[in-house]
């Protein structure tokens, strides 16, 4: 199989967020990308292979003007009002519950009206990653489209917390949306299998109410874990999506027993649906080891998850999104990729 990746990524590297009252370490660092990388190269899964140029066309199916620009400039922005040592764009204010949304010139309002948490800072280095990132994710989406079994995203930085005007959770554009809308715009039917520990908020939103794109997550139950205000059962779909959307919350210190059955549960809905093209939204933070979330998946079960999605035998892209263990999470992303190959 073969892998988009880009190094531009490197450049997105924020410090810190504030969570928990206090700025603490961003797990969400370029040594994820560079371990896959590595390991992806040492276990000889395929070519690693740069991605080619897109521009902003595609991005613009998914995400408005207005925030592809806002991401251009917000750098910049943040360092004219603060001066230059202020490395990292955090908002400090939200229109919340009640206040009016503002996308006028401030950078402190129009950060507050796109971001939806303080764990998403934008750098110097942001918009070339995130778009980059895009270019990764449609590059192994054109390489699916022109025959490929499957192919292999290496984006980062990550994008399904990401929706039409959001960003959040790590994540500034939504690559696996983004690849699912190109598809989508030569008429395919597209499934999304999300099995991030987190919900895909931003996929979801994306495709609530459209009935050709069908998004299935595994997750840890929004009842206690991020993003919170997304991702609970009876969230199924509006309008023409209505049924289109199916979300699987699962318990803290899930194992893979249990998790495997709600993988077959999502299988089979995806077989019911029948898309043409499954975009696979690759987290890794389900391992039982990740510093940021407690599920108790091993190493050995992503190979048999890998098995699982081969067993659907659609054209598939994978795209990586969360996996904070720098240690295993090369070694886990490859466990998926040879699974699907040899499943
Ligand atoms: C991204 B992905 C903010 C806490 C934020 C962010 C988790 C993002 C996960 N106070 N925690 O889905 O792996
Ligand atoms: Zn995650």
């Amino acid at each position: 199989m073969k892998t988009f990746y880009s190094a531009a990524h490197l450049e997105h590297a924020p410090a810190n967020e504030f969570e928990g009252g206090r700025l603490t370490p961003i797990p969400e660092v370029p040594a994820r990308a560079e371990a896959v990388r590595a390991r992806i190269e040492e276990r000889a899964l395929g070519p690693v292979v740069a991605p080619a140029h897109f521009g902003l066309e595609p991005i613009l199916r998914v995400h408005s003007r207005e925030f592809a620009d806002f991401l251009v400039s917000a750098h910049a922005d943040w360092t004219k009002k603060y001066g230059p040592e202020a490395v990292e764009a955090v908002p400090s204010a939200w229109p919340a519950l009640g206040l009016r949304p503002n996308r006028a010139a401030d950078i402190e309002a129009r950060l507050g009206t796109y971001a939806f948490d303080t764990a998403t800072p934008i750098v110097r280095g942001t918009w070339e990653a995130a778009r980059s990132a895009v270019d990764v994710a449609l590059s192994a989406a054109q390489c699916v489209r022109d025959g490929a079994r499957s192919a292999f995203a290496l984006t980062r930085p990550p994008g399904h917390h990401a929706a039409r005007e959001l960003f959040g959770g790590y994540c500034y554009f939504n690559n696996v949306a983004i690849a699912t809308q190109w598809f989508a715009d030569s008429g395919a039917r597209c499934a999304i299998l999300d099995v991030d520990y987190h919900h895909g908020n931003g996929t979801q939103a994306i495709f609530y109410s459209r009935a050709d794109v069908f998004y299935c997550s595994l997750h840890a139950d929004p009842a206690f874990a991020f993003p919170h205000f997304s991702g609970f059962a009876d969230e199924r779909g509006e309008g023409r999506g209505e049924g289109a959307n199916l979300n699987l919350p699962l318990p803290s210190r899930t194992e893979f027993q249990a998790y495997e059955q709600a993988l077959t549960c999502a299988c089979e809905a995806i077989m019911a649906f029948g898309a043409d093209i499954l975009l696979v939204s690759l987290g890794l933070d389900t391992f039982e080891n990740d510093p940021i979330s407690d599920f108790r998946l091993k190493s050995d079960d992503y190979l048999e998850i890998g098995e699982c999605i081969a067993r659907l035998n659609k054209p598939t892209l994978f795209a990586l999104e969360g996996g904070y263990d720098l240690a295993t999470i090369g070694t886990n992303a490859v466990n998926v990729l040879e699974g699907f190959e040899q499943g």
